[in-house]
């Protein structure tokens, strides 16, 4: 008798996707993939960056039926794919200043709008510098005119390209280049920095979502929903980089993961300033899994360390918890 094998792993933490029924496959599954981020560019082991962005890309040129034009502000991305006179890319591409990637993006919308050419569509993307800083601006102007673009920030938690410097996205404690581990309160300060995916739903653009690396179909369909509406929409995507955060380059997908599963990192979507879904947590887990395997965290541990600065930040993961409604079962 034949009967129909069924994989337990469907759902669960691998991505073992080529055993799952077509549709149910990721796009990097799929030999009709675009490769829009092609093999060859000098990203570091274990990026999470190019890791985003190839399966965000590739996701996106699928939904458009590959009618797709990706704007680029200056980072890590931009820097590692396309030393000048080469480029990994392979679909129309081009690279913006550091700050006005969204401005770009809303011109090449308007410019194809004007052409006529209504089916090819408009990404923009960059690091959290460029996204939540120097940009901002402009992102907050293609949010409030709703433009017809999906902005994508890889979201790194730091200035990696010029030599991990903090950006308004680098998380307490966490030490770079211009937070240095010392003093009593070593690190990024708490109380600082800005969570744009708010911010995002408090333009009322019709989808705002986070995503992971360490769940790429769910970053896929994110990339597919955002491409399946038109106006402004905004996707904020967890990358790790064991550069800038000390880390090995194996861990890239654990450690998203962990941000995850501890709170750290809210997972959801947001349709027109609501929370329309969340990712909830199976397994919750103590913040000190994700902090201790990253150097940038490593003077919060040891002798004396820090407990009070991690208990500040198990505060802030619970915080996340419960604004998002995170834990499969409400705390008593
Ligand atoms: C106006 C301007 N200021 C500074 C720079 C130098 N610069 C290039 S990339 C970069 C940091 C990029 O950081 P981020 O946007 O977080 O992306 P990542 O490299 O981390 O992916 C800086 C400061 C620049 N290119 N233009
Ligand atoms: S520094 Fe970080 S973001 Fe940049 S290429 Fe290396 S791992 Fe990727």
């Amino acid at each position: 008798m034949n009967a129909p094998v069924k994989f337990y792993q469907t759902g669960t933490f691998t991505v073992g996707n080529r055993l799952l029924a077509p549709e149910q496959r990721s796009v990097q599954a799929s030999i009709e993939r675009s490769n829009s981020l092609n093999s060859g560019h000098r990203a570091c082991q274990g990026c999470g960056e190019a890791l985003g962005a190839r399966y965000a890309v590739d996701a996106a040129m699928r939904a458009t039926d590959r009618q797709l034009v990706a704007v680029n502000a200056t980072g890590c991305l931009e820097v590692f794919s396309t030393p000048y006179p080469e480029t990994s890319w392979q679909l129309p591409w081009i690279h913006s200043l550091f700050g006005n990637a969204a401005a770009v993006a809303t011109g090449v919308a308007a410019a194809l709008k004007v052409k006529g050419k209504t089916r090819t569509r408009v990404i923009a993307q960059g690091g959290d510098g460029g996204t939540t800083d120097i940009g901002f601006g402009c992102l907050s102007g293609m949010f409030e005119r709703n433009d017809d673009v999906l902005y994508i920030c890889y979201d790194n938690e730091a200035y990696m390209n010029t030599g991990v410097q903090r950006s308004s996205a680098t998380p307490p404690a966490a030490r770079t280049n211009t937070t240095m581990a010392v003093g009593p309160e070593p690190g990024a300060v708490f109380g600082q920095g800005k969570n744009v995916p708010l911010i995002a739903m408090a333009h009322e653009i019709p989808y705002v979502a986070t995503a992971t690396v360490a769940d790429l179909r769910d970053l896929e369909s994110k990339v597919e929903r955002a491409m399946s509406v038109h106006g402004a929409r905004y996707l904020h995507v967890l990358v790790p980089c064991p550069l800038g955060w000390g880390s090995a380059s194996q861990d890239t997908i654990k450690l998203a993961r962990l941000a995850r599963e501890t709170g750290i990192f809210p997972v959801f979507e947001a349709e027109r300033g609501e929370v329309t879904a969340v990712t909830r947590i199976r397994q919750r887990v103590p913040v000190e899994a994700y902090l201790k395997p990253q150097k940038r965290f490593a003077h919060l541990f040891g002798s004396p360390g820090q407990p009070e600065m991690v208990a500040h930040i198990q505060a802030n993961a619970d915080r996340n918890m419960r604004r998002f409604k995170l834990l499969d079962e409400p705390e008593a």
